[in-house]
């Protein structure tokens, strides 16, 4: 598979790289200015909530992509396969409440508001080279909080060998989930060593702005040494098993999205 790392700086990009360093300079600082003037428009137009988030430990020292390439060249085949679609599609989703139902082989297990989620995991930032679609690797500054630190919280038992995630399943907004380009809802899975890595990461934010909807909001898996496919979005169950979850994209193709298939 061909890989395609965007380690220069395109022309159209200095700008937006250049504000965006700079902008870090500005929080670090904590210089009371309004950064939010500083942003790119799609940016500024979204709720700035992460601002003093503070660089978690397992960040890259790496050069951001354009926040545009980012939100604007998405996989989220709810609502289109077409990279540039989901932009637009996606904005009918409500993100606002949320809840996560957590199932399976773990003592609390029941169904959580996302707010009480975030009340106990701490949000940071993780600069991470991500393969967000394949052939096109971006580095991305995530906000959210490790996923292991979260899946402890439900007190997994000695029997949960694999996590299952699943995506939310309503056609009406989700129109994509009208075709049958994948077995609906999009299921994902780790096992549970996996899940445990410290890089194992749950994003609600990127660019110290909340997640837009196309990237995965509410909430989002990010598993940067795995294909994009395992990074699952808008998660609203979490199950833990003795057996391998059966996923959509192993359904799909078994021998290219395997359920283990590493970047
Ligand atoms: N629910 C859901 N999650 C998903 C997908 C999807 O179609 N639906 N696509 C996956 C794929 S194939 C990739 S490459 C990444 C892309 O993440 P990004 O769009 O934020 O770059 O999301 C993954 N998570
Ligand atoms: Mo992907």
């Amino acid at each position: 598979m061909l890989i395609k790392e965007r380690t220069s700086i395109l022309s159209s990009e200095i700008t937006s790289e250049a504000i965006f360093l700079n902008r870090r300079k500005l929080i670090k600082a904590a210089a009371g200015i309004s950064v939010a003037a500083l942003l790119p428009a799609s940016a500024r137009a979204q709720v700035k909530k992460y601002a003093q988030v503070p660089v978690g430990p397992y960040s890259g020292a790496l050069q951001p992509t354009d926040y545009e390439d980012v939100a604007n060249y998405t996989n989220y085949y709810e609502f289109s396969t077409d990279k540039k679609s989901s932009t637009v599609l996606a904005k009918n989703l409500q993100t606002s409440p949320w809840s996560i139902a957590v199932e399976g082989e773990a003592e609390k297990i029941g169904v959580f508001n996302l707010e009480d989620i975030l009340k106990n995991n701490p949000l940071e930032e993780r600069i991470y080279r991500f393969r967000c679609v394949e052939a096109w690797a971006m580095v991305v500054p995530w906000i959210g909080f490790p996923l292991g630190t979260m899946l402890k919280q439900f007190k997994p038992t000695s029997k949960a060998k694999f996590v299952e995630f699943t995506t939310l399943y309503d056609p009406k907004v989700m129109i994509g989930q009208k075709t049958n380009v994948l077995a609906w809802p999009y299921v994902e899975g780790l096992r549970i060593d996996e899940a445990m890595n410290p890089l194992a990461f749950l994003a609600t934010g990127m660019y110290d702005e909340t997640l837009p909807n196309q990237n995965g909001a509410p909430l989002r898996l990010v598993v940067p040494w795995k294909y994009g496919f395992k990074s699952i979005k808008a998660i609203v169950k979490i199950r833990f098993t003795e057996t391998m979850p059966a996923t959509a994209w192993s359904k799909m193709g078994p021998s290219e999205y395997g359920f283990y298939a590493n970047v």
